[in-house]
């Protein structure tokens, strides 16, 4: 009958491993709750109508379809009808708040 083997591990040898920072982390994007805010199905895409919907919340409908798009097609670099969290970050960051 074998003896199992019990494999004595180095115990503490290297604790306190801390996690790396500036390595590529999905969803780290300070954008990016702003995003999913604006994203109300969530697939990944703010649309002109989702982009609408908040304009509407926030300006409590104001703003007319024309602005919206005008507002939309600036952030919407790639013209593609959809902006990604990318699009967003970069679009923020251009804008300066
Ligand atoms: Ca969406
Ligand atoms: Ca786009």
């Amino acid at each position: 009958m074998n003896a199992a083997l019990v494999e004595s591990a180095p115990g503490g040898a290297h604790r306190g491993a801390a996690p790396r920072k500036g390595t590529t982390v999905t969803g780290s994007n300070e954008y990016a709750p702003t995003f999913a805010l604006i994203d109300t199905d969530k697939d990944g895409f703010i649309t002109l109508g989702e982009f609408k919907q908040l304009l509407d919340l926030l300006g409590g409908g104001r703003v007319s379809d024309e602005t919206a798009a005008s507002m939309f097609g600036q952030m919407d670099g790639d013209s593609d009808g959809k902006v990604t969290l990318d699009e967003l970050s970069t679009y923020l960051q251009s804008s300066g708040s």
